[in-house]
């Protein structure tokens, strides 16, 4: 396993040096974001951050996230040279060294919220997504981060339209489309393709979301097709057993990177996010990493979202201070495993 920690680049007020004081940290999870998206990255730059990620002392084996076209998406439009761009992204990211590239198929919006600092009881402030909230907003008139930005309510209209009209088998037949054209690109470079679970995973305002595991590995038969397995995204319904899931996807070799966070899942299926340790919310974030270091885990881990706290402000969910408790609080619980020989006692 290697911790890594979410870097947003020269804006990110959490810089690579504060980064680096993180002990059990060797690499952040980045990109290049001054391209539009469905553009090709400059090698120049992919270059030029990697290199100063380097001079900080860290890695840069993994990227978050390439993003994909909304065309690709709706196998509309331009799609077909998008996807060009894409397989040329892989490969000129490939040749800077790096292994591992998360992404989404989420319709138009990556992560949903109701609420970027829902005040918790300890006086930090947290990501909250409470269902009566999310029923009542017009997703025309909102933007939140992870979004993109760059649609005016009518676009945006028109888009929500289109989803609508493909559904859920439109949306798959396009991903499957996309997996057939790029995983022979990123097996070629040995790069793991890891998507993102919907997030949350089920359907909002009404737009199909269908990365439900199975069926989506099944699209492609190599080790490169993977996941981000996300304890937040998939963790959030308590029907489902996470750490289930950790042992058979893990089992076949196909999470490639792991984003675990706490969440306090509420009565009526709301949820909202919480420190990492167990104590403070539904997951059990010690048999998580138990499931992980059973099946070998080699992949990459992060710290996913975290609270704000100590008044520290900055860009929702991914704040410094705790993220660092959560990664050292992981980095702790998987040294407590290799030296108890967790290992020995289970194979
Ligand atoms: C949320 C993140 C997601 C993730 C994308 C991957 O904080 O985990 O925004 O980066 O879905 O494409």
């Amino acid at each position: 396993m290697k911790m890594t920690f979410r870097w947003y680049g020269e804006s990110d007020p959490v810089t690579l040096d504060k980064i680096r004081q993180i002990p059990c940290v060797s690499g952040v999870v980045t990109a290049v974001y001054s391209v539009p998206v469905g553009e090709v990255w400059r090698s120049e730059d992919i270059d030029a951050l990697k290199r100063q990620v380097n001079k900080a002392g860290l890695e840069m084996e993994v990227i978050e996230s390439v993003p994909v076209h909304e065309d690709i998406k709706l196998g509309k439009g331009d799609y077909k040279r998008y996807i060009e761009n894409y397989k040329e992204n892989i490969r000129r990211l490939a040749a800077a060294g790096v292994k591992c590239i998360c992404y989404n198929f989420m319709p138009v919006f990556d992560w949903t919220r109701s609420r970027l600092n829902q005040p918790l009881a300890d006086g930090s402030n947290a990501l909250a997504y409470y269902k009566a909230d999310v029923d009542k907003m017009d997703p025309a008139k909102i933007s939140l981060p992870g979004w993109d930005a760059s649609y005016s309510p009518s676009e945006m209209g028109e888009l929500i339209k289109e989803y609508k009209e493909i559904g859920e088998e439109g949306l798959w037949k396009n991903l499957e489309y996309f997996i057939k054209e790029i995983m022979p690109v990123a097996a070629s470079c040995d790069v793991n393709m890891a998507i993102h679970p919907d997030d949350p995973p089920w359907s909002v305002f009404g737009l199909p979301r269908i990365i439900t595991n199975d069926r989506f590995l099944a699209l492609y038969d190599d080790v490169h097709h993977g996941l981000t397995l996300c304890s937040g995204s998939l963790g959030c319904i308590k029907s489902n057993d996470y750490t289930a899931m950790v042992k058979k996807y893990g089992g076949m070799g196909r999470i490639h990177f792991a984003h675990i966070r706490n969440v306090k899942i509420l009565d009526d299926g709301s949820f909202e996010e919480s420190a990492h340790m167990s104590d403070c919310g539904s997951l059990d974030i010690v048999e998580i990493l138990k499931a992980y270091y059973e099946v070998g885990f080699k992949g990459y881990l992060r710290p996913d979202h975290g609270r704000m706290i100590w008044g520290e402000t900055g860009k929702p969910g991914y704040g410094l201070y705790d993220r660092a408790l959560g990664a050292m609080y992981m980095a702790g619980i998987w040294e407590t495993l290799e030296k108890a020989g967790f290992d020995k006692m289970h194979r």
